[in-house]
C-alpha cells in the first residue's frame, strides 16, 4: 500500500473504558496478585490525562462489570480513518466485549463493520504502520481470524501481512510497537523474527521487556513508569515522552496500548 504519514500515530480520538472493580478476576497468564480496583483507576485517570495532553479527545466509557478484562478496549475492535471493525476476541470469556463496545463505534464512525467469517482477532495482535498492517497469529489470534480480517483490510486498499507472534508472547504487541516513521520499538526476540527487516529497530534494554508496549500518540510517546532505560532510548532518537503508571494492568498481562482506541477520521 502506499505510504501514509501518520496513520501509526496521528490521532485526534480516542475511546476508553473505566477498570471494572471486577478487574481482580482479569485474565493473566502468570498469577502475581489480584490488580486493586482503585488503584487501577487512578492509574487509568492518568493515562487518560497523557493522552489529552498528546491532543486527543477522549471518550471515557463506563465500566462493564460482567466483563472483568473490559477496560482493555484495544482487543475487541480496530479503527482506521475508515470505519472500524467489531472484532472476535479469542478468550471465551471476552467475546461479550464485541457487542458492548460497537454502539460506541457506531457513534464515531459511519462505517462498522464485523469480522467475517468464525475465526479470532485481538486488537493487541494487530500493529498498524504506517505502509502495512501486521497481524500476529497468537493465542488469542486465530489463522482464520487473521485472514478474514487481513481481506476486509485489503477491500479497503490497506496491505497486511499475517505474522507469527513469538511463542510465550500473549499479544503480537506485547513485544513491539510502532514510533512512528518507520521506526519500531521491540524486544530482542521479536526484532529476531525479521518482520521489522529494513526498518528502524530500538531494542528494548534486558530486563525492560515490559516496556516492549509503548504507544505514540502525535508527538508524545507514552512510556510505562519503571523502565528509564527504554525512555532514555526513546528520547535518544528524538522523541519525547511522557511516564504513565500501569502496574496494576501489568499485573493481568495488561499495558499502553490495550487500553485505548486511537484513532482519527483523516
Ligand atoms: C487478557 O488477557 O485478555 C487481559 N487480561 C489483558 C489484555 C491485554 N491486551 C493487550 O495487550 N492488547
Amino acid at each position: 500500500m502506499p505510504p501514509r504519514s501518520g496513520l501509526s500515530f496521528r490521532f485526534t480520538h480516542a475511546i476508553v473504558r473505566t477498570p471494572a472493580q471486577s478487574v481482580a478476576n482479569g485474565l493473566r497468564a502468570e498469577d502475581a496478585g489480584d490488580p486493586d480496583a482503585t488503584a487501577f483507576r487512578r492509574e487509568h485517570e492518568r493515562y487518560v490525562h497523557c493522552l489529552q495532553e498528546a491532543g486527543l479527545a477522549v471518550e471515557v466509557l463506563p465500566a462493564l462489570e460482567a466483563y472483568p478484562d473490559s477496560c482493555f478496549v484495544e482487543d475487541p475492535a480496530y479503527c482506521l480513518p475508515e470505519g472500524a471493525i467489531v472484532l472476535r476476541p479469542g478468550a471465551v470469556s471476552r467475546v461479550g466485549e464485541a457487542r458492548e463496545i460497537r454502539p460506541e463505534l457506531e457513534r464515531c464512525f459511519d462505517t462498522v463493520i464485523d469480522l467475517p467469517g468464525a475465526g479470532f482477532v485481538d486488537g493487541g495482535d494487530v500493529l498498524t504502520l504506517d505502509d502495512n498492517i501486521l497481524i500476529g497469529l497468537s493465542a488469542r489470534t486465530d489463522r482464520q481470524g487473521a485472514e478474514a480480517f487481513q481481506g476486509l483490510l485489503e477491500t479497503w486498499g490497506y496491505s497486511a501481512r499475517i505474522c507469527e507472534t513469538p511463542d510465550g508472547v500473549l499479544h503480537f504487541k506485547t513485544a513491539c510497537s510502532t514510533l512512528g516513521d518507520g521506526m519500531i520499538l521491540a524486544t530482542e526476540p521479536m526484532a529476531e523474527t525479521g518482520f521489522f527487516a529494513g526498518r528502524r529497530v530500538l531494542i528494548v534494554p534486558g530486563g525492560e521487556t515490559y516496556a516492549a508496549n509503548v504507544i505514540r500518540v502525535n508527538d508524545l510517546v507514552l512510556v510505562p513508569e519503571g523502565y528509564p532505560r527504554t525512555k532514555a532510548l526513546i528520547e535518544a532518537a528524538g522523541l519525547a515522552t511522557v511516564i504513565v503508571p500501569t502496574h496494576e494492568a501489568r499485573k493481568v498481562d495488561g499495558g499502553l496500548s490495550c487500553l485505548s482506541l486511537r484513532f482519527s477520521w483523516a
